[in-house]
C-alpha cells in the first residue's frame, strides 16, 4: 500500500479539484503544493509530461490526467465511484471523456468566461448544444431518482463535472442566463453538485478570491458585471 499522496495543485483548476473530490470522498490524506501556473517550477517541468496540473505523486512515483488519478484512486481505495456493471463502467467513462467537449471550447466555459454581452447568444447557443446531450443521458439513467449521475451516491461522473458546474454558478449569479433551467435534470444534477461539501469543499480557503482574479485576468463579462458601478437614480 502506498504510503505517501502529494498533489501538486493550483488553486482554481477545475480538473485539481476532480482529483481532490476523489481523495476527499474515499478519505484518502494528501499533502499539497500549490504552484504558479504562469511561471512553473523547473521541478514541476520534469514530473509534468504536459506542464499541466494535477500532478499526483503516489509515494516516489507522479502520475498525471485527472482521469488517470481517478482511476487509479478508484481501483486502489473504497468506496468505489464506479458501477459494478461493467456496461455502466463504460458509458461512466465516456460520459467523462465527453467532459472537455462540454466544458471546454465552445462549451459551458465559453460562458463562463464569456468576454462581453455581445458574445453570450453565440457561446449559449454551443453550451446548449452540449447541455442538451448532457439532458438526454441523465434522462437515460433515470430509472434511477438521482439526485447524482448514477443516483443516490457520487460517482466519478459527478467528480469530474461537479468543478465545471461549480464555476459556471459563480459567473450565472451576475451573468443570470437561466440557461441550466432550460435543462431540467442536469440543474437538479448541479444542484444536488453544489449542495455536496465533497464537492464545493474540495477547493482551498482562497479559491473565491482567486477565481475573480481569474475572471478579472480573462476580462470575462461576469467580472465586468461584478465590478458594475450601480446604475445613477
Ligand atoms: N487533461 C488535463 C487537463 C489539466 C489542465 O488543463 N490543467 C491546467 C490548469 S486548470 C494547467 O495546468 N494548465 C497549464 C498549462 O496548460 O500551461 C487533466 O485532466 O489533468
Amino acid at each position: 500500500m502506498p504510503e505517501k499522496f502529494h498533489l501538486i495543485s493550483s488553486v482554481t483548476c477545475p480538473w485539481v479539484q476532480r482529483s481532490v473530490i476523489t481523495m476527499r470522498a474515499k478519505g484518502v490524506e494528501f499533502d499539497v503544493t500549490y504552484i504558479n501556473l504562469q511561471d512553473k517550477p523547473d521541478w514541476f517541468l520534469e514530473i509534468s509530461p504536459h506542464g499541466k496540473v494535477p500532478v499526483l505523486k503516489v509515494d516516489d512515483v507522479a502520475l498525471f490526467e485527472s482521469n488517470a488519478i481517478a482511476e487509479y484512486l478508484d481501483e486502489m481505495f473504497e468506496p468505489r465511484l464506479h458501477p459494478a456493471d461493467p456496461i455502466k463502467r463504460a458509458q461512466n467513462r465516456a460520459w467523462t471523456d465527453f467532459l472537455p467537449t462540454f466544458g471546454w471550447g465552445p462549451g459551458l466555459n465559453n460562458v463562463t468566461y464569456c468576454p462581453s454581452k455581445e458574445a453570450l447568444p453565440e457561446a449559449l447557443d454551443a453550451a446548449r448544444l452540449r447541455l442538451s446531450r448532457l439532458e438526454d443521458a441523465i434522462a437515460k439513467e433515470r430509472g434511477n431518482d438521482g439526485p447524482y449521475f448514477n443516483g443516490d451516491t457520487l460517482s466519478l461522473v459527478d467528480a469530474a463535472y461537479g468543478p465545471f458546474l461549480q464555476r459556471f454558478s459563480i459567473s450565472e449569479k451576475v451573468l443570470q442566463t437561466g440557461l441550466l433551467e432550460e435543462f431540467p435534470l442536469v440543474s437538479a444534477w448541479s444542484g444536488a453538485l453544489l449542495a455536496n461539501e465533497t464537492v464545493t469543499g474540495a477547493v482551498p480557503p482562497n479559491f473565491s478570491e482567486e477565481f475573480n482574479r481569474n475572471l478579472e485576468r480573462r476580462g470575462t463579462y461576469a467580472w465586468a458585471l461584478m465590478t458594475a458601478a450601480p446604475a445613477a437614480e
